[in-house]
């Protein structure tokens, strides 16, 4: 039988489609949607998206103040405004990327894709992990200071992900395949 954890990480994925993706569903304009549409058309009971939301293990998704509404904090592809804040980044970041991506990255930059924007962390740790959803992990060092120098514009979510619409390739500091010695 599925353990309560496995099955939350599945209903988590499904909200996270729900919450970020879905085309289908017209959202407020700063990303909420109606807890009780979740509820009648979609399966959740208001108990599991409390818990979902308690429990999430990047503190993904937040309730609005009366807990009519939901929302992801970041990593959406469809277009709305979830009132980021504008923020001076740490000096350097991270990007994890799949090392098949790395040459088109070394002479594209880092593009947000489908999503709203690039998605940076701040520990290499953290960094392999994404990375290692697109197959082998390599990480990328993005010289942050410089380009907030620049006066390109960085983001912090409400769950700790920095975020920028571009990396120009000239701010990739250097790129090591993610390795026992480069995680220590
Ligand atoms: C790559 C998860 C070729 C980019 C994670 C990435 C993150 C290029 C992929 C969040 C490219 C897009 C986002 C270029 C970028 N040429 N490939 N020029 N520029 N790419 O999933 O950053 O768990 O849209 O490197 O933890 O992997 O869902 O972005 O590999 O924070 O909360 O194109 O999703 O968060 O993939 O992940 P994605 P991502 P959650």
């Amino acid at each position: 039988m599925e353990s309560l954890s496995a099955h939350l990480i599945k209903r988590g994925k499904k909200l996270s489609y729900l919450l970020r993706h879905d085309k289908s569903y017209t959202f407020d304009e700063h990303g909420w949607r109606e807890v009780s549409d979740l509820v009648a058309n979609h399966g959740f009971t208001m108990e599991e998206l409390c818990e979902i939301v308690a429990t999430n293990n990047k503190k993904r998704y937040e309730f609005s103040e009366n807990m009519t509404h939901i929302r992801a904090r970041q990593g959406h592809s469809i277009q709305v405004d979830v009132e980021l804040a504008e923020a001076t980044p740490p000096d350097m970041l991270y990007h994890g990327t799949a090392k098949s991506f790395e040459d088109s990255i070394m002479n594209q930059g880092v593009q947000k894709g489908k999503r709203l924007y690039v998605h940076l962390s701040t520990t290499i740790e953290a960094a392999i992990k994404v990375g290692a959803r697109h197959g082998e992990p390599v990480v990328l060092c993005i010289d942050a200071k410089r380009m907030s120098e620049n006066g390109i514009k960085f983001f912090l979510s409400r769950n700790g992900v920095w975020l920028t619409e571009f990396v120009d390739a000239k701010y990739i500091k250097l790129s090591k395949k993610a390795s026992p010695d480069l995680k220590s």
